[in-house]
């Protein structure tokens, strides 16, 4: 009897050890898929100059954000930084350089403070619609431009659209070149634009992006260009009583994320991220377009006067562009130049 009760507390006794054994192996081995998926975590800082709730930029990085969530299971996560909070584009893509800052999506002019082959895009009158823009920037002449970021520390992986840009100021409407005269204009940091609008007689002032609505409002400048949805998000029309209708340069918007990040991503990650970001730059070129109508009319139902430049009027300041290209074309390269005109020709 007293044999059989031993045998039944060994066999219960090893039981348990076996149980114990086991459970300890299981979360274990969960400790460790845990510690591995968490070792895989990754969070990527994306800073913009734009709004989240307004802007089109905002939009299209939060669709991006939610593609990439998704299709990683959560594994990588955004923290986005919005309304300039880390700076402009040209102290953005510095901190990219550094690896401070793991994405952001700047217009193409303040790249031509890195390298010089964007230049082409902030030629005026380069494309003559949204779907010609498209193409060629999708297209092999786009993307071999958006491969020399890599040059300068940075992975250029689509073009989103900030758009066509117009003009606004405080003191007359611009009916015809001869208006712009001695107007104080605000460009972007960028040689093309400083040049174009001093052949069209303005005095521009070139300044980042962040800067503008304070000097607009202190009368330190006349007046901006920007697309109409930039003009809306960033409350410049509040400070403006002018809008004219020019369309003058037509801006990509580069989603780029820094070398020193990319260069750490498995190659699946890489292609995800990739796919996330021209995904997105469908959207949001869609947003853009609807918006820039939406924002249009509520600016005119805010008491800002609205022109359009006639077609006689257009081509003098189309005319005036020419010696722009004329000035730039070596900058530029001149193959390059012709590469894109010669896919403008083709697309349209
Ligand atoms: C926003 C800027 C802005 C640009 C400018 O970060 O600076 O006027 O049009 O969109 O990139």
């Amino acid at each position: 009897m007293r044999v059989k009760r031993l045998l039944l507390l060994f066999t219960i006794f090893s039981l348990l050890i076996g149980l114990v054994g086991c459970s300890t192996s299981q979360s274990k081995k969960e400790g460790e898929e845990k510690s591995k998926d968490q070792a895989q975590q990754i969070v990527l800082k994306a800073g913009i100059g734009s709004s989240l709730q307004n802007s089109s930029h905002g939009k299209g990085l939060v669709k991006f954000q939610e593609i990439v969530e998704k299709e990683s299971n959560g594994r990588i996560r955004l923290q986005i930084f919005p309304d300039g909070q880390l700076g402009n584009d040209k102290s953005m893509m510095e901190a990219l350089q550094m690896g401070t800052l793991d994405i952001t999506i700047p217009s193409t002019a303040p790249i031509a403070n890195f390298t010089k082959s964007f230049m082409v895009f902030d030629l005026p009158y380069l494309f003559p619609n949204e779907e010609v823009a498209d193409r060629v920037l999708d297209g092999p002449a786009g993307q071999d431009i958006l491969k020399t970021l890599e040059d300068v520390g940075m992975v250029g992986l689509a073009y989103w659209e900030n758009g066509f840009r117009n003009i606004t100021n405080s003191k007359r409407p611009i009916n015809s070149i001869d208006d712009l005269k001695g107007l104080k204009i605000r460009t972007m940091q960028n040689p093309i634009h400083l040049e174009t609008f001093k052949a069209w007689g303005a005095n521009p002032v070139p300044m980042p992006f962040n800067e503008v609505f304070t000097a607009l409002e202190q009368k330190v400048i006349d007046g901006q260009e920007n697309p109409n949805t930039l003009i809306y998000d960033a409350g410049f029309y509040e400070a403006q009583k002018y809008l004219t209708l020019s369309r003058h340069f037509y801006t990509p918007f580069v989603f780029m994320i820094s070398k020193k990040t990319w260069d750490k991503l498995s190659p699946a990650d890489q292609e995800l991220l990739k796919k996330a970001a021209v995904e997105a730059g469908k959207y949001q070129r869609q947003i853009n377009r609807e918006l820039s109508e939406k924002y249009l009319e509520e600016m005119k139902k805010k008491g800002i006067a609205v022109n359009e430049l006639s077609t006689e009027e257009k081509q003098k300041f189309i005319e005036k562009s020419r010696t722009i290209y004329a000035k730039f074309e070596n900058e530029i390269g001149k193959d390059r130049l012709k590469k894109v005109l010669d896919e403008i020709a083709k697309v349209q």
